[in-house]
């Protein structure tokens, strides 16, 4: 029984199916609880290890759109998405199917607690930050459904055997409504790293990823979580605290000191200016993100 890489067309997993693969639901299988419910660890019976989340009930779930709405995110594969291999629709239990991460989430390697760090040298740092870059220029500007995640974050990325990143949950937020305007009436997102004009206004663009990503980059550099950054009183959060450094020309003072020495300085100077370019505050004078993988890579140069 051969279950990996169906599309919806043929890949719904029956629920009897997921009963099996997460032995009954059991709570010891809980990987975590993600913003829409909770994600279990599970075996189909071909050995694939997956990851089996849970969407709470909506009435969007049981309706055709809906379904071919997701069969499309399926058909969506990139190095740095996580892949969804299927749905398990019944009664009101929605299930979807991805691939299993070993390596859990970019925030509980960063910032979890003790025993769940994982120790991101400055290759490993930067090979993260530019694969996130390319999972979302993928899904702006080369997947066919252009795509806005609108809930980037250190915990929205996970990471796998080698220490990929994997951007997880795109286009989810799609179907928490159902307006097809530039304007959210409900926002889906995270105090910290939402961009402002999108949590204002719900004014919705592909800028609002970009902005996200810019503190999800300065996170990576600083190895510091961005809302609960607090060096002292005058600076909240990271961003800020990484405007004021640059203003001082002493930018090198945001880098993670559990580095040492062991990191190539222009490269970081480099990471946390186009982190800066990307939370600009203005969204039109944020890069789009194909601009922002080529300046990650040296290849163009950073605008002051
Ligand atoms: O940091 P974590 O262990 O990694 O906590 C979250 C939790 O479930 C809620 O989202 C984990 N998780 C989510 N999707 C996957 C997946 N595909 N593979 C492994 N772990 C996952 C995530």
């Amino acid at each position: 029984q051969v279950l990996r890489g169906l599309d919806l067309q043929t890949g719904f997993f029956t629920f009897r199916q997921m009963k099996a693969a997460t032995n009954n639901f059991d709570p010891a299988n809980i990987l975590g609880e993600g913003g829409f419910g909770a994600v279990y660890k599970g075996e189909l019976l071909d050995g694939t290890i997956i990851a089996v989340k849970q969407l709470s009930a909506k009435s969007r779930q049981g309706d055709r759109e809906f379904l071919n709405e997701l069969s499309l995110i399926a058909g969506l594969q990139h190095p740095n998405l996580v892949r969804l291999y299927g749905c398990c629709v019944e009664g009101t239990q929605l299930l979807l199917v991805y691939e299993y991460l070993e390596n859990n989430s970019l925030s509980r390697a960063l910032f979890g607690p003790k025993e769940s760090r994982l120790k991101l040298d400055w290759p490993t740092r930067k090979k993260i930050c530019l694969g996130i870059a390319r999972g979302l220029a993928f899904l702006h500007e080369e997947s066919t459904l252009k795509i806005v995640h609108r809930d980037i974050k250190t915990s929205n990325v996970l990471l796998d055997a080698d220490l990929n990143p994997k951007i997880s949950d795109f286009g989810l937020a799609k179907f928490e409504e159902e307006e097809k305007t530039h304007i959210s009436t409900r926002i889906a997102g995270t105090i910290g790293y939402m961009a402002p004009e999108y949590a204002l206004w719900g004014y919705l663009t592909y800028k609002a990823d970009v902005y996200s990503f810019g503190i999800v980059a300065l996170e990576i550099v600083a190895g510091k979580n961005n809302t609960r950054y607090r060096p002292d009183d005058d600076y909240v959060c990271l961003q800020d605290w990484a405007l004021v450094l640059q203003q001082k020309g002493n930018l090198m003072e945001l880098v993670d000191p559990t580095l040492g020495d062991e990191f190539n300085k222009e490269e970081a100077i480099r990471m946390i200016k186009v982190a800066l370019l990307c939370t600009n505050s203005s969204p039109t004078l944020r890069p789009v993100m194909s601009e922002v993988v080529k300046m990650l890579k040296g290849q163009t140069h950073v605008p002051e």
